[in-house]
Parts: structure tokens; C-alpha cells; sequence
């Protein structure tokens, strides 16, 4: 009973220490391209460009599918380490989102 509680509690701390951080899509690149997150955060995308884009990580961790002009996605990161991601439409867009 008393373990049950203690995963119950963290489950609800999980959240709490959770942030978002925000990347831009704009003139055909991340900004900023490369981020440092915590394993549990979560990366918003939001695509100010007139074309779609995607973020899609080269691992396959996340993928934000495309993006239409003015769309944001969140995704998770839920593995530590170094995670390059690219725009599957253009493929000279590329970022790396380091969780640890
Ligand atoms: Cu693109």
C-alpha cells in the first residue's frame, strides 16, 4: 500500500519538473537548432514558414509529421542522448535536441 501511494505521488510529481521548450521553424531553419533538455521534456515546433515542414528525428524518437503554415506539434523526449533531427521535406534543415 505504501509503495503504491509512493509511485501514485510520483507519478504526479513527473509533470511538475517537466518543461517545454519552444522551436521556431522560420526562413527554412531550427531556431534555436540545437537545444538541451531534460529526459521528460517536451519540444514545441511551430512552423512561421509558408511551406510545410517536419522535425523528424533521425533515431525516430519523435516525429512532428508536417506542419502547415502557422501549425505547432509537441512531442516528447523520452531517451537521454543526443538526438539529430532533420525536415523530411527539405533535407538541408537539420537540429539536434540533447536530453540528459
Ligand atoms: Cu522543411
Amino acid at each position: 500500500m505504501r509503495t503504491m501511494l509512493a509511485l501514485a505521488l510520483l507519478v504526479f510529481a513527473i509533470p511538475a519538473f517537466a518543461a517545454n521548450h519552444a522551436v521556431q521553424i522560420k526562413g527554412m531553419k531550427f531556431s534555436p537548432a540545437k537545444i538541451r533538455v531534460a529526459v521528460g521534456d517536451t519540444v514545441t515546433f511551430t512552423n512561421a514558414d509558408p511551406m510545410a515542414h517536419t522535425a523528424t528525428a533521425l533515431d525516430g524518437s519523435f516525429d512532428t509529421g508536417q506542419l502547415a503554415k502557422g501549425k505547432s506539434a509537441k512531442v516528447k523526449i523520452s531517451a537521454a542522448g543526443a538526438h539529430a533531427f532533420k525536415c523530411a521535406i527539405h533535407a538541408s534543415m537539420k537540429g539536434t535536441v540533447t536530453a540528459k
